[in-house]
């Protein structure tokens, strides 16, 4: 296919509290597989925020766990750009599980700096719907996403 017929699309994607550290290492990941950086925002989510943005997982048995994980320290919000991204993002992220992608996909960003069920490193948006509200959460104008911490208050 020519190049302007290829399907050129954003996802959001986020660095979670267990790799921030590895921001570095993830960063050289995500360009050298053919993604672009075009947003990027480090936060820290609150109950209140955190509800919002995980909201279709309230009242799972896991959200407790996952609640207390994603507040536990910052995070690191980007929109990446890339052909057919939201799919090549998850592609390359791998399994929500990190046993898992060790096992099934083991050169996968969560298999390299995940720890666990929860723990898992980075997230990804599943669908196009899924990604306009979560990027818009992250740079757009909702109020309570303004209303958590920027990077100058986060070590206060
Ligand atoms: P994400 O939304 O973070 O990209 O992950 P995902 O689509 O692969 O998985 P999802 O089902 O949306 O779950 C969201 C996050 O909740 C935590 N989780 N823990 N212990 C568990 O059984 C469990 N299941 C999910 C993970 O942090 C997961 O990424
Ligand atoms: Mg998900």
């Amino acid at each position: 296919r020519k190049r302007f017929e290829v399907d050129r699309q954003r996802t959001f994607a986020m660095i979670k509290p267990d790799a921030y550290r590895n921001i570095g290492k993830i960063i050289d990941a995500i360009y050298a597989n053919g993604f672009r950086i075009s947003k990027l925002k480090m936060s820290k989510f609150n109950a209140d925020s955190s509800n919002d943005f995980y909201g279709e997982h309230k009242g799972k048995p896991f959200f407790p766990t996952l609640q207390s994980f994603i507040t536990s320290d910052v995070v690191v919000g980007m929109e990446l750009v890339a052909d057919n991204a939201i799919d090549k993002w998850r592609q390359f992220i791998g399994p929500t599980n990190t046993q898992k992608a060790k096992q099934d996909a083991p050169g996968s960003i969560r298999a390299l700096f995940g720890t666990d069920g929860t723990q898992n490193a980075v997230h990804g948006s599943d669908s196009c719907i899924s990604m306009k509200r979560e990027t818009g959460y992250w740079f757009g104008g909702d109020a309570k996403a303004r209303a958590m911490k920027t990077t100058a208050q986060l070590n206060n």
